[in-house]
């Protein structure tokens, strides 16, 4: 045995006596890891995608407080590529170029556009949790993909034909976007975002250290416009949401029913609730005019306790995860701070709203699973499994026993445990948000790893297990770690999603340059190499075809304002180029047949290589030429 495998040996000995929680689990997981890897593959086998190979799923992951979203190939867990949408990507250019710099700005609000004028022009940085799928008939439809900005109070949309954004939209009057849900049914039309933190309205300096005219506000945005259709005013924090399969209801949790600022007040109370909101009740309100409007031109209805747009289930407190079941009948909400979910039956709602029962008596089950339940997510087969971070454990549960057992029957509706590393928070299952979930894997999406990897330093990768539900018994069968912060995920069926492997030239993303390229004189954009002189702006056309631009070179005057567009007529699929101007900071994707275009100050005079930075062909290092800039 060499040293380093002595090692090995060693580390795997001391998972094997570190206690119950691990020891539970011995056969699987201790047991592999004892064996290399690939064995180790072998034996679970069923997650292992050969090289080559294809995944069954798309996993689209937020990136938490790096601002993006990734993709994963399920279940080899793979990441397949990063989506920037609130942060600055550095390979790409999101955040630079002009066509993303008008999808960061052109929705932001006047207050927010003041406040940014001399800091960049809008932020860089984002947070996002909730990655979720449009929806046609209660499953997925593969058109888009809508996330939140916790960070600045957005929403951004990717349109799912290229995986990029195509719109971001700040929300009025509303404070730090968390929950974030699609309507499933019929088609989405609203997308429900939950303003968490409570703020006055109009958050304007007018009112500040007065909590009791705080306000936490739910909104409707109208996916397909990407705009606020409507917004209401609700009692406590608003945390996580979900909307029914029936196309009527929402259901948000909210903490803080105490409407308190600090940790104690928050956490006061041993009831919060469950607010649900009544979408058509709510559009009749608009439509009748019952609202005021502060931020934007955006109806803002009052929600609050007494109002016939919503109702408030109580619920033990600090609920947090919000999930419908696909069988469209249950509404799970999540304990946190109790060990329990309660269970809302959809179909009671009607009899709520209508006063005809209290809006307890909605809750058919309350199963007492364990310390710390987050999220809950469904197999299509009757079962739920629930995150306990506390406890560290996913627990699997029958949702007819629990129902039974509130009733008085006596069973119990807890089917397993199963230990995962460590401190769970979300979890999602394969089409587990439709109602198609089949019931074939697990994620969970853990926010410690501790031990699981070599050590990186103090600050550690999160750790998303992969679990295999297909069986009577769940089975751990990959560790991934990831970076800062997967709050949540959803597994597609990869025959849903059909993305391009080109641009469209008729796309209308590229209108706005065809009209400028127009007016500058240019017959064909495709193939333009052309140096157009506008006072001191400068527009710099030109196409890339591997391994070469159509401009060697072009020269501007130090001073001017320089536009430099780039068409890369290549049509081969996977032949990306990019634009780098070194030492101006400058740098471009340009993908096949995608037009881009970036502008800065041509301040530094002198000699200026620019290059392709996407290696894109054996002449890659070649492909460049010179920016000359003559001093003023
Ligand atoms: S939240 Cu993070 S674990 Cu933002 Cu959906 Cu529950
Ligand atoms: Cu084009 Cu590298």
């Amino acid at each position: 045995m060499t040293d380093n495998s002595e090692k090995i040996a060693d580390v795997s000995r001391r998972s094997l006596l570190r206690g119950s929680a691990v020891a539970a689990g011995l056969g699987v997981v201790s047991g592999a890891s004892l064996m290399p890897l690939s064995s180790a593959r072998a034996a679970t086998g069923k997650n292992e995608v050969a090289p080559g190979d294809l995944d069954e799923y798309y996993g689209f992951w937020s990136g938490g407080q790096s601002g993006e979203l990734r993709i994963l190939g399920v279940p080899s867990m793979r990441e397949l590529i990063r989506i920037p949408v609130f942060n600055r990507c550095s390979a790409t250019g999101w955040g630079q170029t002009n066509e993303s710099v008008k999808i960061l700005t052109e929705n932001m609000l006047p207050k927010e556009k003041e406040f940014w004028k001399d800091k960049g022009g809008f932020p860089s940085n984002g947070d996002t949790h909730h990655p979720h799928m449009s929806f046609t008939n209660g499953t997925y439809d593969g058109r888009y993909i809508w996330v939140n900005d916790k960070a600045n109070t957005r929403v951004a949309r990717v349109r799912c034909d290229i995986m990029k954004v195509d719109k971001i939209i700040s929300i009025p009057n509303a404070a730090d976007i968390h929950g974030l849900r699609p309507q499933k049914f019929p088609k989405t039309k609203y997308i429900f975002a939950n303003g968490e933190h409570r703020v006055p309205l109009p958050n304007d300096g007018s009112v500040l250290d007065d909590p009791t005219q705080y306000h936490a506000v739910f909104t409707a945005i109208d996916g397909e416009k990407m705009e606020v259709a409507w917004q209401v005013i609700v009692d406590g924090n608003l945390d996580n949401v979900d909307a029914d399969y029936q196309g009527k209801y929402a259901i948000s949790s909210c903490y803080n029913s105490e409407e308190g600022v600090t940790l104690a007040e928050m956490t006061a109370n041993e009831q919060d609730w469950a607010v649900v909101f009544d979408i058509a009740a709510i559009e009749a309100g608009v439509a009748a005019g019952d609202f005021k409007k502060y931020e934007g031109d955006v109806p803002v209805l009052d929600g609050r306790k007494g109002s016939r747009y919503t109702r408030y289930i109580p619920i033990s407190n600090s609920p947090h995860g919000v999930n419908a079941s696909p069988d469209g009948k249950y509404m799970m909400v999540n304990g946190k701070l109790s060990p329990t979910v309660s269970v809302i039956e959809m179909a009671k709602l009607p009899d709520v709203f209508a006063d005809k029962i209290k809006p307890r008596d909605a809750v058919v089950a309350e199963p007492e699973l364990g310390l710390g339940p987050l999220h809950t997510a469904f197999d299509g087969r009757g079962n739920a499994y629930t995150t306990l971070f506390l406890d560290s454990q996913i627990c699997k549960w029958d949702i007819d026993k629990a129902i039974r057992k509130f009733a008085g029957e006596d069973v119990d509706p807890i089917v397993e445990k199963l230990d995962v590393h460590y401190q769970p928070g979300h979890n999602h299952t394969s089409m587990g948000e439709t109602n198609k979930a089949d019931g074939k894997w697990l994620i969970s999406l853990n926010k410690f790893s501790k031990d699981r990897y070599i050590n990186v330093g103090p600050l550690k990768p999160e750790n998303d297990q992969l679990i295999d539900i297909s069986g009577d018994k769940m089975k751990l069968v990959h560790d991934g770690p990831t970076f800062a912060e997967p709050h949540d995920c959803i597994i597609v069926h990869r025959s849903i999603v059909n993305p391009n492997q080109t641009y469209d030239r008729e796309d209308p993303m590229f209108d706005a340059i065809k009209a400028q390229a127009k007016a500058d004189g240019i017959e064909d954009l495709d193939y333009a190499e052309d140096v157009v002189r506008d006072g001191n702006k400068v527009r710099v056309y030109m196409y890339s075809s591997a391994p070469t631009f159509s401009l060697e070179k072009f020269t501007v005057k130090q001073g001017d304002e320089v536009t430099v567009i780039i068409t890369n007529i290549d049509d081969v699929d996977d032949l990306t180029h990019g634009f780098t101007i070194s030492n101006y900071g400058v740098a471009m994707e340009i993908g096949p047949q995608q037009t881009a275009s970036v502008t800065f100050k041509a301040d530094m005079p002198g000699v200026h290589w620019f290059y392709c930075q996407w290696f894109c062909h054996a002449l890659h290092m070649e492909m460049r030429g010179r920016m000359l800039v003559e001093p003023a």
